[in-house]
């Protein structure tokens, strides 16, 4: 991906699989913004550790030109902030934004405790009990109480933001691990369709990798 000084190319290094990598893609391609997709393996990430390369020794981690940023929820606040659909509105939609994707990242690390990282053993009996104890009680009905306020279909009601490309994943991983119940979550069905309908996201939607997580 080349860029020049006026508009250096932006690089987006995470690994080749959805995770917490999949919001900052969906938020580029939502916004038409070229990006070079930078997958790595762990291996390579261990290299990236060791030369000092990563501020916290995580990815995702963005570039542009002179300026880099790790932590997913600040990657998203810095492209909203720079190329955001919000314009003057910003400055007040700002805190309900970031709000909302600390939010998704509150609920990512829980599934990833219940799932992916969990002992073998315990993944089952985990998984049960995220469901029961904190999905169907308090997530879902927290997150269709955010769509009923903002009136959406999306987490500003009207306005697309980068929250949205931050639950939108949160909530196909979800669906995809725990396959819950949505019928009386009209709210969340209904943004998952209106994200899912952009028109640079749906052909995102088509064309990019699969992977399982
Ligand atoms: N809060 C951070 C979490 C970053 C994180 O834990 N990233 C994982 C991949 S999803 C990682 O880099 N793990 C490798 C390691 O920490 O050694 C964020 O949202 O970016």
């Amino acid at each position: 991906m080349s860029g020049d000084s006026k508009h250096p190319a932006i690089k987006l290094t995470y690994f080749d699989v959805k995770g917490r990598g999949e919001q900052v893609r969906l938020y580029l391609k939502d916004n038409a913004i070229p990006f070079e997709d930078n997958r790595i393996s762990f291996p390579q990430l261990g290299e990236e550790q060791k030369k000092g390369t990563l501020p916290w020794g995580s990815v995702p981690f963005l570039e542009e030109g002179d300026f880099s940023i790790a932590q997913s929820p600040a990657i998203l606040t810095y492209l909203e902030t720079k190329y955001g659909q919000a314009g003057a509105s910003w400055g007040t939609n700002q805190p309900r934004v970031i709000s909302a994707i600390c939010a998704a990242e509150d609920h990512r690390q829980l599934r990833l405790q219940s799932t992916l990282f969990a002992p073998a053993d315990q993944k089952e009996a985990l998984q049960k009990k995220h469901v029961e104890d904190k999905l169907l009680p308090r997530w879902l009905p927290n997150i269709e109480k955010m769509f009923a306020k903002s009136g959406g279909p999306y987490v500003l009601g009207a306005q697309v933001s980068a929250a949205d490309a931050s639950w939108f994943s949160e909530l196909e991983m979800i669906v995809a691990v725990f396959h819950p119940d949505l019928q009386g979550f009209a709210g969340i069905r209904r943004f998952m369709e209106a994200y899912a309908a952009r028109p640079n996201i749906a052909a995102y939607l088509r064309e990019r990798k699969q992977t399982p997580v």
